[in-house]
């Protein structure tokens, strides 16, 4: 049995708790938030000890890891306090607000010789799995091309109030995840130049953003993301593809319709299931909460390194940084050794 504990208590870290609930052998024996009512909340619901302070939580229990849900600001001192305890530890995204911090994180668990996870979930969305499964198996020969698009008009400022006032929204926020799975399909980045602009005079930060990469294979991506999108069918919180290879193509369409064109075409069903705990339209995010966190209990017991481990990311939270300056300087920036 590995026993866990949860840090932050707020809006997604309810996913991360029933996602928990259902993996075997695994128990949150404790949550913690600084804001007390939460974190009884929420010790209430899933049936755990409530503690307001993350370091006397992880002084007097008796924990394998720690799942950090707080929002990034928080995220260096609690996995350096994590790892300065021994422990394993998940951390959400975005994994730091600079590269220097998210360096240090990877040390710091390194240095204890812990595993460290990225609760980087969007790559492990079954029907982006199914796709990433489909290219990476070879299915349309050698890509060449991709465009991962992300185009919505839904109300995440009602759930996550902090994206409609922190300086930077979309790249950081959602960009992260759509930069994560172009990785995913097409290898590392060489290079990326980025457009960012806001169109909803309401929030502070950007909620429309276009970016081009080169990868090391060869091949280009197109990444769009927007939140200023306005369309029928509403497509949140899907992430679509279209992949040109030298033998075919894939795309990824709305509805969760995986399609593959070689000399005649293949459509199949990837939609997700809709577990116990899920509500539409968030159903597919949730089952891949569920899902990387089965992996993380997969690799600790097996000792290999997590696919969405802290040093992965390092290489997705390079492009958000380098996507924020090309932006801004209107340059195409080298991402090798950041
Ligand atoms: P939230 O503000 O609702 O919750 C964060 C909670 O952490 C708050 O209750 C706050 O009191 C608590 N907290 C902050 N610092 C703390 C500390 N040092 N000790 C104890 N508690 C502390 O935020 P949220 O919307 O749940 O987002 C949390 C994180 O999850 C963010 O980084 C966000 O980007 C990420 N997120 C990820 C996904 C995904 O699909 N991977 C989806 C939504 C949000
Ligand atoms: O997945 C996320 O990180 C969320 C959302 C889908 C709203 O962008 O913040």
């Amino acid at each position: 049995m590995l026993n866990g504990a949860l840090i932050g208590c707020g809006f997604f870290a309810q996913n991360q708790m029933h996602g928990w609930a259902g993996i075997d052998d695994v128990t949150i024996t404790a949550v913690c938030d600084r804001d007390s009512a939460k974190a009884e909340a929420t010790a209430t619901r899933f049936g755990a000890r409530a503690y307001t302070d993350a370091a006397a939580m992880i002084a007097a229990e008796r924990l394998d890891f720690v799942d950090i849900a707080t929002t990034v600001a928080s995220h260096r001192p609690l996995v350096e306090m994590a790892a300065g305890a021994g422990l394993h530890v998940i951390c959400q995204k975005p994994f730091a607000e600079t590269m220097a911090d998210a360096h240090a994180m990877v040390a710091a668990v390194d240095e204890a010789g812990k595993l460290l996870m990225v609760h980087e979930n969007f790559r492990w969305q079954s029907a982006v799995r199914a796709a990433i499964a489909a290219v990476r198996g070879g299915a349309i020969g050698t890509p060449f091309f991709g465009r991962v698009t992300f185009r919505s008009g839904y109300d995440v400022y009602a759930g996550q109030p902090y994206l409609a006032t922190d300086e930077r929204f979309i790249i950081q926020d959602l960009g992260i995840h759509i930069l994560d799975i172009a990785r995913a399909l097409l290898g590392d980045v060489v290079t990326i130049s980025a457009t960012a602009r806001r169109v909803n005079p309401k929030i502070r930060g950007e909620d429309v953003a276009t970016m081009l990469l080169e990868h090391e294979g060869g091949a280009t991506s197109v990444v769009d993301c927007s939140y200023a999108t306005r369309r029928t069918p509403e497509t949140f919180p899907e992430t679509l593809l279209e992949i040109d290879g030298d033998l075919g193509t894939l795309r990824l369409d709305a509805g969760y319709r995986l399609v593959i064109q070689l000399e005649g075409e293949v459509i199949r069903d990837v939609a997700p299931p809709l577990l116990a705990w899920a509500e539409r339209p968030w159903h597919n995010i949730q089952e891949s909460v569920q899902i990387i966190q089965q992996h993380f209990v997969d690799c600790l017991r097996e000792g290999r390194e997590p696919e969405t481990s802290g040093r992965d990311n390092l290489k997705t939270l390079a492009l958000v940084e380098a996507a924020y300056a090309s932006a801004r300087d209107r340059s195409r920036i080298d991402v090798r050794g950041w």
